[in-house]
């Protein structure tokens, strides 16, 4: 049926149920209901039976065949990074690279290469919530001319461990416990600080991931990273080192804890639902692509290895090249077929761009590839259309499962001399256009005795931990220091967080004190250093607070209204916030209708239970005096102002709102504005210095 028009209920001559088409006696054939052999369906809604009471006939193949495909819809959810949203866009060219990489998708400026992005949490299942605390995975497959080039990476730009050994071991660290089945997506728990306070290489990630950063506002304002040092190859065979970095055209937004914590009831699909609205309304998600370019005698003269994924370079040494932009532009027609069967894999590069040996991006190579296998259950998995190159594939790979290909010919080997005699011999190798490992002099160093070592410089597990501590804003110090109490107060096990705190005295005495003090714990015995760290000098460009864009642009300002708000005052509102830029969205206690004074009654977007404030960004409460006489009586209204004031979010109000607020606790500050003055410009921002008078951080 594709014209939507409802069926008919027509009673059987036995008194039984069933539904037909209306009116309709014939239709076009590409209307048609078939089975998956191209057999017209009759009846979509009664199985084959013996007589109207008698049983069902296995003759059924339209019956048997609709279960059977229906009990196989499901597919293995992939074993970390499993719960992810995807959005189709392109990457344009705006500075063109080749000087140092012969990649086609980066020689001409203005010239766009299909993408298709995924972002994903790490530890929770596909069906868990959005707004956990945790890493974000930000893998982007760009389609280029010469094949797939897949950046598989994160929003953080280092790693918490330096070998692909203990990729396991952190991952079922991490993940609900094996034997109780929780939690479903956090680190919060026993397994993850047991495992992470022996591993002091964790240290740096975790700073991060104590972070602001892992509790991001939205997909579209989280910062991504290639993490590891790659190679970009020119047209002459010479190599030049380069780590990647996505920049949000909007900057990076974050949550308070307390209000991703209060989203996750809110609304579970918060930054999937935010994604797909945003693109469905043509506000297009924007990254920048800045690149770090630097050679052998750079990567020398610093204190660590580039060749270590817990280490950064700070862009104030190194600053960023920009080399192009990611635009988000179109949503995906079917979750399972494009998101869910995505297949990434940090070994798909294309000509011009190489590997190093980060020995945690080596067994990444092995990964990738053997997982999809199992998860997509097919060595094709390669041609389905989301993984599908968008250019030519031809080898003489043959068969297997789920074969979609028909290749011609008997050409399914090489050499032959088939073409010579004229049969189709199939593609040939060449060596000119071809891949080829980047085989540089330097490369060629580092070869030597097989051993199961680390570099040196990897035992600096600190230094970096402290540069990303003393890079933070006052009250971003705050957010990590209770994040570890918060972590760590979850831990039942006595041994743990005295361990971890230990760790902690070689980051920064002061934070493992607070931290100490914090969890009521006396401060241990400061655990020995493999290596002892070093000042850096601190980064500005680590900090989010420090480098936030005021803007509304993107934004979603909720409205609170409710019989007798005045229609020309919250007219000239929603006005003045899509002119901005921002969406505006109506909240009442009852959606249906709401009678305005002055004007039509109008209907809002979302009744007051279901629509709290912590999925707003700025709010507006915009009561008549009844109306808000009305509120006072409603504790889902209290606490709409009092989370708003609480998330430090700008709240505008007419005065007749004002015992609303009063009720609330609100306390008068830049961010509490009367709705005659300057609210957009309010709403931009966040309210840092609120945060001492609304909760104790340690
Ligand atoms: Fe991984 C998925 C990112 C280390 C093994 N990883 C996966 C995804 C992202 C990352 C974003 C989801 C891709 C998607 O949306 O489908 N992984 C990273 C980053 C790492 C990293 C940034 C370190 C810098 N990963 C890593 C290691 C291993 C893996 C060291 C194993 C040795 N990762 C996998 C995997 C996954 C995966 C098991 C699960 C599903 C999949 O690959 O397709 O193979």
């Amino acid at each position: 049926m594709s014209d939507g028009a409802p069926f008919n209920e027509i009673r059987g001559s036995g008194g039984e149920t069933h539904q037909q088409c209306p009116e309709k006696s014939s239709q076009d054939r590409d209307e048609t209901l078939t089975t998956n052999q191209g057999i017209a369906i009759s009846d979509n809604q009664n199985s084959l039976k013996s007589g109207a009471r008698g049983p069902t006939l296995l003759e059924d193949f339209v019956l048997r065949e609709k279960i059977f495909h229906f009990d196989h819809e499901r597919i293995p959810e992939r074993i970390v990074h499993a719960r992810g949203s995807g959005a189709h866009g392109y990457f344009e060219v705006t500075d063109n690279l080749s000087d140092v990489t012969k990649a086609d998708l980066f020689q001409r400026a203005g010239e766009k290469t299909p993408v298709f992005v995924r972002f994903s949490t790490v530890a929770g299942g596909a069906g868990s919530v959005d707004t956990p605390r945790d890493v974000r995975g930000f893998a982007v497959k760009f389609y280029t001319k010469e094949g797939n080039w897949d950046l598989v990476g994160n929003n953080i730009p280092v790693f918490f461990i330096q070998d692909a050994m203990k990729f396991p071991d952190l991952v079922h660290a991490v993940k609900m416990e094996s034997d109780r089945a929780y939690p479903q997506a956090g680190s919060a728990h026993d397994t993850f600080w047991d495992w992470a306070s022996l591993m002091p290489e964790t240290t740096h990630m975790l700073m991060w991931a104590m972070s602001d950063r892992t509790i991001p506002r939205s997909l579209r304002t989280m910062q991504g990273f290639g993490i590891h040092t790659f190679r970009f190859v020119d047209a002459d065979g010479k190599s030049t080192f380069v780590k990647f970095h996505w920049r949000p055209k909007l900057g990076i937004q974050s949550t308070v804890w307390e209000e991703a914590l209060k989203l996750q009831a809110a609304d579970n699909d918060f930054h999937r639902r935010d994604l797909f609205e945003s693109i469905a309304a043509g506000n297009f998600p924007e990254w920048e692509l800045g690149v770090q370019l630097f050679d052998e005698a750079f990567a020398k003269s610093l204190d660590y290895d580039v060749l270590d994924p817990t280490k950064i370079i700070p862009e104030e040494v190194l600053p960023l090249r920009k080399v192009g932009r990611l635009v988000l532009d179109r949503n995906p027609d079917n979750f399972f077929a494009e998101t869910e069967q995505v297949a990434y894999c940090p070994a798909n590069i294309v000509p011009g761009i190489d590997f190093s040996n980060d020995p945690l991006l080596q067994g990444r190579l092995f990964s990738y590839l053997d997982t999809q296998k199992s998860r997509l259950g097919t060595a094709n998995f390669h041609q389905l259309p989301i993984n599908a190159p968008k250019c030519p594939v031809m080898n003489f790979q043959r068969d297997g499962q789920m074969q979609m290909t028909v290749p011609k010919g008997r050409a399914n080997y090489e050499p032959n001399s088939l073409a010579a005699h004229g049969e189709m011999g199939g593609p040939r190798e060449c060596p000119v256009t071809g891949f080829r490992t980047f085989e540089g002099q330097a490369q060629k160093q580092e070869q030597g005795d097989k051993l199961r070592v680390r570099a040196e410089l990897f035992a600096d597990h600190f230094s970096q931990a402290r540069l990303f501590w003393t890079s933070q804003t006052t009250s971003e110090q705050a957010h990590i220091a209770s994040s570890f109490v918060f972590e760590l107060s979850k831990v039942g096990l006595d041994q743990v967080p005295p361990r971890m705190v230990a760790n902690l005295r070689n980051v920064d005495e002061a934070l493992a004190k607070r931290v100490a003090d914090g969890l009521g714990i006396d401060l241990p015995k400061k655990s020995q250093a493999a290596r002892e760290p070093v000042d850096m000098a601190p980064s500005p460009a680590l900090s989010i607070q420090k480098n936030m864009i005021d803007t509304v642009e993107g934004r979603k300002i909720g409205i609170l209204i409710a019989d007798g708000t005045h229609a020309k005052v919250l007219k000239s509102l929603v006005d003045a916030i899509k002119k901005a830029g921002a969406t505006p969205f109506i909240v009442a206690p009852k959606v249906g209708k709401v009678a305005l004074s002055g004007g039509e009654p109008i209907k809002a977007d979302g009744q007051l239970a279901g629509s709290p404030s912590p999925i707003f960004d700025a709010v507006a409460v915009l009561l008549s005096e009844e109306g808000c006489k009305m509120l006072l009586k409603e504790g889902a209204a209290i606490q709409w102002v009092m989370d708003a004031f609480g998330h430090l979010k700008a709240i505008g109000f007419v005065e007749t709102s004002k015992p609303l607020l009063d009720k609330a606790g609100i306390e008068p500050d830049d961010g509490v504005v009367s709705l005659t003055n300057r609210f957009i410009e309010a709403a931009a921002k966040r309210y840092w210095d609120r945060e001492p008078n609304v909760r104790m951080l340690v």
